[in-house]
């Protein structure tokens, strides 16, 4: 009855053109299939990370493999996500998975979903809430440990090229404010700031994840700051508007250059410019998390018990490596 009523609602809003979000997606249904109802309230499209993202959810919720995806893109606005869960709850889907743009502000809507009886699962970053049974479970990147890896990959760069104990200039691009992966970039890096003397952290700005941004905001530190060692991107996306900016006032970059480029998500185009001698190194935080949904949903309608927390595996890509080799491995 629940996923008919379901599929009845969402030929409904399908047919009606009526959005809840930002551009909601979903194909009108027949009326008979037993699919299970996915409502997904993505962030947006702002990186080359979450286009990968989407595709993992796309590529995985399918009707051949059982699953009914209404797909909504809240063009990174935390408002337009919250409309999209709250269309979810009004077509009683069988479960929702969020990507919360940020942290904070999300009570009200997930007791809304709970009073529902719709579970709640967030994918990629994290909700903070007074009460954590208002979510099924987290899966996404430790990005308090991508941060810090970041910080030991430089201890270790600086070592070997003699600068250990050189002052070496920093400037940050953050991600969007109050999004996981920016609290928690930004905070590992920072612990490993802290232990060394001779970093000097010259400013950090948000580039909101976005390549033009990234640009702009890095084109505002040339100008303040003459002699930058280090950019710490906290995306692929801010990283390559960074190498634009840093080219165009006529300075260098990457492993030949005179400004070391670091950067998160690691996806196929960073390791292009890393292969290219434009950025140093680029920390993962995989995106595929379509498959490990499906996971935890099949076990959910097993009445199984999951893990409330599930990180995915990442590791650390740099110009040391044979990156075309490794490049040819990758899903994404
Ligand atoms: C990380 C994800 C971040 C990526 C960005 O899990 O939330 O958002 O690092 C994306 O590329 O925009």
């Amino acid at each position: 009855m629940k996923k008919a009523l379901a599929i009845a609602l969402v030929a409904l809003v399908a047919l009606s053109g009526v959005f809840a979000g930002g551009a909601q997606e979903s194909a009108a249904p027949a009326a008979s299939d037993n699919l299970i109802v996915v409502g997904y309230a993505q962030v947006g499209a702002e990186s080359d990370w979450r286009t990968a993202n989407t595709q993992s959810f796309k590529s995985t919720f399918t009707e051949a493999n059982g699953y009914r995806l209404i797909f909504d893109d809240a063009q990174q606005k935390q408002e337009n996500q919250i409309k999209a869960i709250r269309s979810f709850i009004q077509q009683d889907v069988d479960y929702i998975v969020v990507a919360p743009v940020v942290e904070t502000g999300w009570e009200t809507v997930l007791k809304e979903a709970k009073d529902a009886g719709i579970p709640v699962i967030l994918s990629d970053r994290m909700m903070d809430v007074s009460d954590p049974s208002l979510y099924t479970c987290w899966v996404g990147g430790n990005f308090i440990k991508e941060g810090e890896d970041a910080g030991k990959w430089l201890i270790d760069y600086l070592k070997k090229q003699g600068r250990s104990n050189e002052k070496i200039n920093i400037v940050t691009l953050q991600g969007t404010i109050g999004a996981s992966a920016q609290i928690g970039r930004t905070e590992g890096f920072g612990n490993i700031v802290k232990t060394q003397p001779n970093w000097n952290m010259l400013a950090m700005q948000t580039g909101e994840f976005t390549q033009a941004k990234g640009q702009e905001v890095m084109e505002s530190f040339l100008k303040s700051y003459p002699d930058i060692d280090v950019v710490v991107a906290e995306n692929d996306n801010m990283a390559f508007g960074a190498i634009d900016a840093i080219k165009a006032a006529g300075k260098t970059c990457g492993p030949n250059g005179d400004i070391i480029i670091i950067s998160f998500d690691a996806v196929a185009a960073a390791f292009d410019s890393m292969i290219a001698g434009d950025m140093n190194v680029s920390v993962e935080c995989n995106p595929l998390h379509g498959p490990r949904v499906a996971e935890i949903i099949q076990k959910l309608e097993k009445g199984e018990t999951v893990d409330k927390i599930q990180y995915v595996v990442e590791e650390v890509f740099d110009t040391s490596m044979d990156l075309p080799a490794v490049k040819a491995t990758r899903l994404y």
